[in-house]
C-alpha cells in the first residue's frame, strides 16, 4: 500500500524578485489543490516546544515558515518523514490522514498555515492509537 506521507511534499512558491523586496504567491488551483478557507499563524514558540501532535480527517494544508525555521515530522501510520521549513519561498503541502509534529523552532520563528477547512474539532485525531487504527484500515 502506498503511504499517505508520499503526497506530502515541498512546494517551491513562485517568487517575484524585486529590489524593494520579494513577493511570493500562493494561488488555489496552482500551488495548492484546495481553496483556502482559513489562515492562522503562530509565533513566540520556545525552541523546545512541540506543536501539533495530531492528524486531520479531511483538512489539507500548506505550511510556510515565513520567518525562521522548524521541522515537521509526518507519519501516515506506515512510514515517517521529516521536512525542514526554513525559507518563506518554500511550503509543505500536506494531505489528510497524516499525523504531524512540529519541532525545533528557531528563535523568532513565525509559521503560517493555509488550510482547506474552517476550524472543526471533529476533524482532528488527537489520539495516536485511534489515528493509527483508522490510517491502517484505510479510513
Ligand atoms: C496545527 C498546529 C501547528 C482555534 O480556536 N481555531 C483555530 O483555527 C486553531 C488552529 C486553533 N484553535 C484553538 C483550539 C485550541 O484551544 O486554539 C487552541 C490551540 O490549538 P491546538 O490545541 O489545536 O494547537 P496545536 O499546536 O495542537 O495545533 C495547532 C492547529 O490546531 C493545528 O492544525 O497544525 O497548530
Amino acid at each position: 500500500m502506498v503511504g499517505r506521507v508520499e503526497p506530502c511534499r515541498i512546494v517551491e512558491l513562485p517568487e517575484i524578485v524585486d529590489p524593494r523586496g520579494s513577493l511570493c504567491v500562493v494561488e488555489s488551483g496552482k500551488e495548492i489543490d484546495f481553496d483556502v478557507k482559513r489562515a492562522y499563524y503562530m509565533f513566540g514558540m520556545p525552541p523546545e516546544t512541540r506543536r501539533g501532535g495530531h492528524g486531520h480527517r479531511r483538512l489539507r494544508q500548506l505550511i510556510i515558515a515565513v520567518h525562521g525555521s522548524f521541522k515537521v515530522d509526518v507519519d501516515d501510520g506506515f512510514s515517517r518523514r521529516t521536512f525542514v521549513l526554513d525559507h518563506p519561498r518554500r511550503g509543505l503541502y500536506m494531505t489528510p490522514m497524516v499525523w504531524r509534529d512540529m519541532v525545533d523552532f528557531a528563535p523568532g520563528t513565525v509559521g503560517l498555515w493555509l488550510v482547506s477547512e474552517t476550524y472543526d474539532e471533529s476533524d482532528y485525531y488527537r489520539d495516536y492509537d485511534e489515528f493509527l487504527r483508522d490510517a491502517r484500515s484505510g479510513a
